[in-house]
């Protein structure tokens, strides 16, 4: 894995820079900005920044162009996982390792935080659209970044998943439904947005929409295995929390071992879509590193 712990270190030494310095605007109110920051410096693995910079690098262009989309994507996970650690959401009081955003900055403030790094990530990239008027990749990449994250991506799921909360008879499908758009939809998002900035061609990007549809499964799967398997250290969070709030998982559904099996059925389908690309090395990776990770 030395391979890919070099370009994601590659990634993530273009990308915080710049989030930081969109973040470090001088006319942003005080508390805003520093709860803005909390959540972002926190850390996190920067996965759809890398994503986004990885596939903008697989199409044949130069990672500079898409690190404004980049940027809006940890933007916009930054939010969500600040909403989703309110009171009214999971009720998380850790996240990355510290307290959550609420925590330190109180419920409004969070709130603010989530709101102003979603806005301020379609601001980015709409930015970035607009210094690029005649190519018209750059606002469809804006568009596929705002559908994986809003009404039809992402928010979509983060609904059906409070609507079927406590729910016992909910089914396989419902179960898919709500992790291919809380937790896929960014994903393959942040993957198609990167490939459209570098210029793929149609065929790429449908090998990449079939990856991010079976690599968001995967990690989806291994996040509710470490649920259960993983240890606070590493993830961050407070763990357990499925099966205390009984939640409908994967492991709650299959069992641990058929959850495992999914997870390898979901890797290999990942690899398969891309094995036509001798140069998606860093994909290829991916799902190996995603199938182990213990964080
Ligand atoms: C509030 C609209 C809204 C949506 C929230 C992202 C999300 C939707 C909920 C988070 C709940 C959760 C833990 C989902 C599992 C998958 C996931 C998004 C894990 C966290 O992502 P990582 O592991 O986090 O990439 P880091 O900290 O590494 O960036």
């Amino acid at each position: 894995m030395a391979r890919l712990q070099a370009e994601l270190r590659r990634y993530r030494e273009l990308l915080e820079p710049q989030l930081i310095q969109y973040l470090s605007a001088t006319d942003i109110p005080e508390t805003l900005q520093k709860s803005m920051i909390y959540s972002i410096e926190a850390g996190g693995k920067r996965l759809r920044g890398c994503l986004c910079l990885a596939a903008c690098e697989l199409a044949g262009s130069s990672v500079e162009n898409a690190l404004p989309f980049a940027c809006a994507l940890e933007m916009i996970h930054a939010y969500s996982l600040i909403h989703d650690d309110l009171p009214c959401m999971d009720n998380d009081d850790f996240r990355r390792g510290k307290p959550t955003n609420h925590k330190v900055f109180g419920e409004g403030n969070a709130i603010l935080a989530g709101d102003g790094l979603l806005s301020y990530a379609f601001e980015v990239t709409l930015n970035a659209a607009a210094s690029h008027k005649d190519e018209p990749r750059y606002i469809d990449a804006a568009l596929t970044i705002a559908r994986g994250a809003g009404v039809f991506g992402m928010v979509a799921g983060q609904s059906m998943d409070l609507a079927n909360e406590r729910c016992e008879d909910l089914d396989a499908d419902t179960l898919i439904y709500i992790h291919r758009h809380k937790t896929g939809a960014l994903l393959t998002a942040s993957i198609l947005a990167g490939a459209i900035i570098g210029g793929a061609s149609v065929e790429l990007l449908q090998a990449l929409n079939t990856y991010g549809d079976e690599y968001g499964k995967l990690f989806q799967i291994t996040d509710d295995i470490l649920d259960v398997t993983g240890d606070f250290k590493h993830m961050g969070k407070t763990l357990g929390k499925d099966a205390s709030a009984a939640k409908l998982t994967y492991v709650t559904l299959y069992g641990l071992e058929r959850a495992k099996e999914k997870a390898e059925q979901s890797a290999m389908q990942a690899k398969k879509a891309l094995k036509e690309y001798s140069s998606a090395v860093f994909f290829q990776d991916l799902v190996e590193y995603t199938l182990r990770r213990d964080s």
